[in-house]
């Protein structure tokens, strides 16, 4: 019997090898094109589950709680590296009407003033913000009189340098996670309720624990037991234990505190502190998180705070964003719900309001649609329509 299911799945290695061989073969059709360039490991398809994309050499993360059958492998995490360019289709699905209303005006012949004003409000209503706006414009404008010919590549070219720019492609983006000497690091997730704070959590928890790390999440969002139960399920599936208090309305500050406790003790990697987002007056937002980050540093260091955005709430997100960066530093962005709208611009303003950079992108839903952000991807998506 033994024997069996071991030729069984020889077998079945095989046969996956050879799949994956023959799909990497390069085609033999077509030799006078030019190689393509490197694409991603799968299409940017409609839809569909991300973690069926997993590429076969995606290890198997060695703490993922134990699931029977081949789900396991199915699982797995997508390594963090490259998921903006593979989950692209999300982002030209929402923003393509930008990119290409920006890409035929630009294209039009003799631009004028009228034209100029068009591009600018379409910016704006990318909600990219008035200054970077009249930014781009001024250097568009710029460009298009200095190097004259706008064939629709040169606009192409023209017009991804300067969102690139714009984005600012030399930010550091790095995420501080991972052990620091003989203590984890520490994150602290903050932000107004809705914008995907658990879910950010969980999924970052997953991609680190998928990347060999050992995670432990701290549910200082006591404001409802819902909050705690939505971390847990998140915990219970990526295989990270999660801290919590069985008070509803119990000091957020303690449990964080706890959560770091634990997190030294137990020797973890990294533990991530998911924290409520009420707004109810901004002295007592600053008092809680500042009471978070406080207690937290006599066991450790919080090596970074990030601030959740909803990229549909626009302008009037940001608004509220700000209020959370006086309360507390943050350190990074993290920009959700990129997949469900056209307006990517938010991108630029956040991080100027805030002197910031945007470090992660929520992409989706699925477990694995949250990625490290890459400017140049970003702009690629959206002008790829
Ligand atoms: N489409 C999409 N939905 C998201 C994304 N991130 C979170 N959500 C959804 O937004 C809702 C609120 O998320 P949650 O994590 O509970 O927000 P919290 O209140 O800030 O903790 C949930 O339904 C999530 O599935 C994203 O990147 N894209
Ligand atoms: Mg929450």
């Amino acid at each position: 019997m033994e024997y069996l299911i071991i030729i069984i799945a020889v077998v079945a290695v095989l046969a996956l090898a050879a799949g994956t061989l023959f799909f990497l073969r390069p085609s033999r059709r077509g030799p006078g094109r030019a190689a393509p360039p490197p694409a991603p490991p799968a299409p940017p398809g409609p839809g569909g589950t991300p973690t069926a994309e997993a590429p076969g050499a995606t290890a198997v993360a060695p703490t993922l709680p134990p699931v029977t059958g081949p789900a396991v492998v199915a699982e797995a995490p997508l390594p963090l590296a490259g998921r903006m360019v593979r989950l692209r289709g999300r982002l030209a699905r929402s923003q393509t009407a930008f990119g290409s209303v920006l890409l035929g005006l630009l294209s039009r012949e003799g631009l004028d003033d009228q034209a100029w004003e068009e591009i600018e409000d379409t910016l704006l209503a990318a909600d990219l913000g008035v200054g970077p706006s009249r930014q781009l414009v001024d250097e568009l404008r710029t460009q298009v009189r200095v190097e004259g010919s706008r064939g629709p590549e040169a606009v192409r070219a023209m017009l991804r340098q300067d969102l690139i720019a714009a984005i600012g492609p030399d930010q550091d983006r790095a995420l501080h996670v991972g052990r620091h000497g003989d203590r984890p690091a520490v994150v602290l997730v903050v932000g107004v309720n809705g914008t995907g704070k658990t879910t950010a959590c969980g999924k970052l928890a997953r991609a680190l624990i998928g990347e060999g790390g050992a995670v432990l999440l701290g549910a200082a969002d006591t404001f409802r037991a819902a909050a705690a139960d939505q971390l847990q399920t998140w915990g219970d599936r990526v295989g990270a234990r999660v801290v919590r208090s069985d008070r509803e309305g119990a000091d957020p500050a303690s449990v964080a505190f706890e959560a770091v406790r634990e997190g030294i003790d137990q020797r973890v990697d990294t533990v991530i502190v998911d924290t409520a987002g009420r707004l109810h007056t901004k002295a007592g937002l600053m008092d809680e998180l500042g009471k978070i980050k406080r207690v937290i540093e006599k066991r450790a260091t919080v090596d970074e705070v990030l601030l959740v955005l909803d990229a549909t709430t626009g302008q009037n997100g940001l608004r509220q964003a700000r209020v959370f960066a006086e309360a507390v530093d943050v350190t990074g962005i993290i920009l959700t719900k990129l997949d469900g709208t056209a307006k990517g611009g938010i991108v630029v303003a956040v991080q100027r309001e805030l002197g910031v950079p945007v470090k992660l992108a929520g992409l989706g839903e699925g477990p694995d649609d949250l990625a490290p952000f890459d400017p140049a991807a970003f702009v690629d998506a959206i002008l790829s329509g």
